[in-house]
């Protein structure tokens, strides 16, 4: 009798056991289909990057203003089952063939969450110094030097009215390096261009630190970036 019952207890047990890891499994595969875009945590700590960029800039900028592209992107697909299995990349390449009611918003927020995603992975604490690699030699072909290169980078941040993005992108027409800016939060992809590294020049990027000084921002900024990274990302814009 007593081995009885505690076989029951154990089956009992078991089976709750199992029934509750069931739920939160369904529980986590339905979230995952509600929101498919997670914000990315920050790969290094909100202070890794000072003093060119101070940890309460990286905290409101990672933790306010990425997650909330993030938020916003989730609920604008909410409604077409269909956009949830797509990448965030791929709805900003076909942004204007999605339905026009969430048009703009992903074109924001999708936009905010893919560039902020590339943003955090090509900075570092251990990056800064000169180009490294192929996009060293591809910097030297296309722009005559890494300097003039940063010159015309730097201005075109600079020269950018209002808030948005300053690009070294590929041109996937004629397989070209040019550097652009966009407003807003535009992405390259929506052009036809693969964004291989970008600066954010919205004030919320800088204005702790440097107040309205954009152009200081700009030339201090080349301290954490993160050549490897950009060297990935060159690689996979001519695969
Ligand atoms: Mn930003």
């Amino acid at each position: 009798m007593t081995l009885n019952r505690r076989k029951f207890v154990f089956f009992l047990t078991a089976i709750t056991g199992a029934v509750v890891a069931g739920s939160f499994t369904k529980m986590a595969q339905a979230q995952a289909l509600e929101e498919p875009f997670k914000l990315p945590p920050l790969p290094y700590a909100y202070d890794a990057l000072e003093p060119y960029i101070d940890a309460e800039t990286m905290m409101f900028h990672h933790d306010k203003h990425h997650a909330g592209y993030t938020k916003n992107l989730n609920e604008a697909v909410s409604k077409y089952p269909e956009l949830k299995s797509k990448s965030a990349e791929d709805l900003l390449k076909e942004i204007n063939s999605l339905p026009a009611d969430i048009r703009q918003t992903v074109r924001d927020n999708g936009g905010g969450y893919v560039n902020h995603k590339m943003f955090w992975e090509i900075m570092s604490p251990d990056g800064g110094g000169s180009p490294t690699g192929e996009i060293e030699k591809a910097i030297a072909e296309s722009f005559g030097s890494f300097a003039a290169f940063q010159e015309e980078f730097n201005n075109a941040g600079k020269t950018r009215f209002g808030s948005g993005w300053v690009w070294l992108v590929l041109n996937q027409s004629d397989q070209t390096l040019s550097v652009i800016s966009t407003p807003n939060q535009d992405s390259p992809l929506m052009e036809g261009m693969y964004p291989i590294m970008g600066n954010d020049v919205w004030e919320h990027a800088y204005y702790l630190n440097y107040r309205n000084n954009r152009g200081e921002y700009l030339t201090q900024w080349w301290n954490v970036v993160n050549w490897d990274e950009i060297n990935k990302r060159l690689a996979a814009a001519y695969s």
